[in-house]
């Protein structure tokens, strides 16, 4: 896996789990949302998360929550760029940016960005793969059934686990096509995205299945509506879920985990990673 410069050191994904933090910068993403909107707010944010011990910063400028409406690519960059930029020049972190538009992916590389993280998985738009590829950024592949706007009406799965594992095998040999080398790939089972709650749970359950594709496995479960569902709770009181989620998530062999709570998350991986034992904590 190509290395990440974390911090002022080379890191490799997988040599000990990666805490990647959420940055929204929208209006309306399912618990961050109008928190950081404004070069300002986002700063103060990562700066909190810098301190508290994140790995890689995910700046997202439109929300994929179930049922989202789309934003257009222009308010995506508007949103998107200006943090991108303020980050990268403050911050030795790798800078992620979470889109499937392949403008604001390439703007956002422009602006310093080194990681694509696209929950299409390159097909959404058909610029994207050559976007990553010309950049040499690393992708993030993610698997969803449907659309933001359709994902959640009734998916349905034979085998949860065999489906996502074929799909991300065939997203890799697309990203193979564009160019892009297989050591800048990242897999993600897209937890939350076209899945019920036993689809999740089966999913991180099958983390060691799809670790054998052998690309490094981002896993998102942070706060998400499965844990509500598990605990009857609203996304606000969704941490500890979150971490005993991202806990079995590293023990399992996740790589890098995607979440809101910086702070808890690491203590989490530190942890969990030194149960696993094959990774340093
Ligand atoms: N989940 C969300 C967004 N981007 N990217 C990857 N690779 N994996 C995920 O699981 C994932 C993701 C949804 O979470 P969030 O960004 O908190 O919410 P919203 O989409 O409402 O902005």
């Amino acid at each position: 896996m190509v290395s990440l410069k974390i911090r002022g050191s080379e890191v490799v994904p997988g040599s000990r789990p990666l805490v990647m933090g959420i940055l929204n910068v929208t209006a309306d993403s399912f618990y961050d949302g109008g928190r950081y909107q404004g070069v300002d707010a986002a700063l103060a944010r990562a700066e909190q998360m810098y301190e508290e011990g994140v790995d890689i910063i995910d700046v997202g400028g439109e929300s994929t929550r179930p049922g989202a409406e789309p934003v257009d690519e222009a308010e995506e960059m508007r949103r998107v760029l200006p943090t991108v930029e303020a980050l990268v020049k403050r911050f030795d972190v790798p800078v992620s940016v979470d889109t499937y538009k392949g403008r604001v992916a390439e703007e956002a590389l422009f602006a310093g960005a080194s990681i694509v993280n696209d929950v299409s998985a390159l097909r959404f738009d058909e610029r994207m793969g050559d976007v990553v590829a010309r950049h040499g950024a690393v992708v993030v592949l993610m698997h969803m059934k449907g659309t933001p706007r359709t994902m959640q009406h009734n998916p349905v799965y034979d085998d949860v686990v065999a489906e996502v594992e074929k799909f991300l095998r065939e997203r890799v040999d697309a990203a193979s096509a564009f160019g892009i080398p297989s050591d800048h790939i990242m897999l993600d089972p897209g937890i939350g995205f076209g899945k019920r709650l036993h689809h999740n749970l089966a999913l991180l359950r099958g983390i060691p299945r799809l670790k054998r594709l052998g690309f490094p496995l981002l896993v998102g479960p942070s706060r998400k509506s499965f844990i509500g569902e598990i605990l009857d709770l609203p996304a606000s009181e969704r941490l500890e879920g979150t971490l005993a989620a991202v806990s079995v998530s590293v023990f399992l062999g996740a790589d890098v985990v995607r979440v809101h709570d910086v702070r808890e998350a690491c203590r989490a991986c530190r942890v969990a990673a030194a149960l696993r034992e094959d990774a340093p904590c």
